[in-house]
């Protein structure tokens, strides 16, 4: 799938299907959610539509009476005129109530774009484009493009690449080729179709060579970092990962008002800088209904996090859906295999909640932490905390460094943390705290000197 319409022109009309099992709050809630991934990718709403019906897996994926309507508003009336498929006939009251985006009242073919909060199947997108005259996306389509759009490393490009391509696939065969197939006459069409197929399909395979070669890589990075105290800020897309990343690294990570700002993992050390140094890494955002390709081409990204010592669980505590988001991110790092090591929940975005929200929240969370990126008060008491996560980490020995070896104390405190001095009559006593690692390499250094 490409994006062919304009994007700063297109008018997009979205839809929800209501099914017993997704309906109310939750179908309203991710419909709001659609409409931010739809403006991300610079469209327009112009208005939803939601259509109850008793699964999302039927052929036509609208009833008549729905169609009829999406039809008149995407000017494409006289495909629906004449239908008489029974399966049309689905019960047609709405249940749930868009409020805040109505389609009442718009103006006869406002929309260019149809997409659906659900994921549709070849032939059900087929269909319905056919039907609506207008290019029609899916939830998992939509969530693709815009991966597609932000990936700016080479692992991110590559992995997202492989997602376009396993989602462009089956499209590929249903619906441009048949197009192709009825102009070009029988035969042609079929040899186009097998000559997409294998093209796809070479560029797969190529494309996984590639992620691996740079994958290997990336594990050799991590491998020499490992030694080091590792934290992960984890979380919903736009929870605020980057913002509080570029606080307590005082980097310049990029934090965007956009849904999946970051693709990819960053890693920077804990500003003020500690000794032994404390890094952090900023991972991509998590979203309902991730593609599962996607979740599994992210594997090698989130092993930032699967190496993490302290994991920093970040929403958006002023988005009332933050606590569906949260059983989101438990469960992709779950799927992922990302074990949870120590863990922190970070009440983010406070400034926008009053004190009262706050406290009910602290009285829900009692072992969360409340921050704000915006108040550097919250930034340096969440510094603190991860120093105090990572000192605890660290053992505690004496070293005796004798005057002879006088060099060695500036290493020892420009890489490890020192707590004690004592200067005696042959030696200095060093109390220190590191890693494990750090302190057997340490020690046999002393007893080559
Ligand atoms: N009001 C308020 N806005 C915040 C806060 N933290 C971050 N933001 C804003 O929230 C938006 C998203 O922030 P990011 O840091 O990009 O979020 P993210 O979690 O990295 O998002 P993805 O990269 O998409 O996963 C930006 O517009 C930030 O300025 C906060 O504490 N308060
Ligand atoms: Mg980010």
């Amino acid at each position: 799938m490409q994006l062919t319409a304009k994007a700063s022109l297109t008018n997009a009309l979205l839809i929800s299907i209501c099914t017993p099992d997704f309906k109310g709050d939750e179908a309203t809630e991710s419909l709001a959610e659609l409409a931010r991934l739809v403006t991300t990718l610079g469209f327009k709403v112009v208005g939803t539509q939601s259509q109850k019906q008793s699964s999302t897996k039927k052929v036509n994926v609208l009833g008549l009476g729905k169609l009829a309507e999406i039809a008149h508003l995407t000017g494409n009336q006289g495909v629906v005129d004449g239908e008489d498929d029974e399966d049309f006939f689905e019960e047609l009251v709405d249940e749930t109530d868009f409020s805040d985006i109505q389609s009442d009242n718009l103006p006869f073919a406002c929309a260019d774009v149809v997409v659906f909060d659900c994921d549709l199947s070849p032939s059900q997108l087929r269909n319905v484009e056919n039907q609506l005259g207008v290019e029609v996306f899916d939830r998992t389509g939509i969530i693709i493009e815009i991966f597609s759009r932000h990936a700016r490393t080479k692992t991110a490009k590559l992995q997202v690449e492989i997602a376009r391509l396993n989602y462009v696939a089956p499209r590929l065969r249903e619906s441009s080729c048949g197009d192709k197939e009825r102009q070009m006459g029988k035969g042609a069409g079929e040899t186009t179709l097998e000559l997409n197929r294998r093209a796809v399909r070479d560029q797969l395979a190529e494309l996984k060579r590639e992620l691996a070669s740079v994958q290997h890589e990336m594990k050799g990075r991590r491998t020499q970092r490992s030694e080091l105290f590792c934290v992960a800020l984890v979380g919903y897309t736009n929870a605020g990962k980057s913002s509080m990343m570029r606080a307590i690294t005082g980097s310049d990570v990029e934090g965007e008002n956009k849904l999946f700002a970051t693709l990819d993992t960053t890693v920077r050390a804990l500003y003020p800088t500690t000794q032994p140094r404390i890094l952090v890494s900023d991972t991509v955002g998590f979203i309902k209904k991730l593609p599962h390709d996607l979740v599994a081409s992210f594997h090698s990204t989130l092993a930032e996090a699967h190496d993490a010592s302290l994991l920093l669980y970040v929403v958006d505590a002023s988005d009332p859906s933050f606590r569906s988001q949260l059983d989101v991110v438990h469960g992709v790092l779950e799927e992922v295999g990302v074990e949870d090591s120590k863990k922190l929940l970070i009440l983010n975005k406070s400034d926008q909640l009053s004190t009262e929200q706050q406290q009910a929240l602290m009285e829900e969370f009692p072992e969360a932490m409340m921050t704000s990126t915006r108040n550097p008060d919250d930034v340096s008491k969440l510094h603190q905390y991860i120093v105090e996560v990572a000192h605890q980490e660290m053992i505690e020995e004496e070293i005796i460094v004798p005057y002879t070896a006088k060099g060695i104390i500036g290493e020892i405190r420009s890489s490890m943390s020192v707590t004690k001095e004592e200067y005696e009559y042959s030696h200095i006593k060093v109390t220190v705290r590191s890693n494990a690692i750090d302190l057997a390499r340490l020690k046999k250094r002393m007893l080559s000197l």
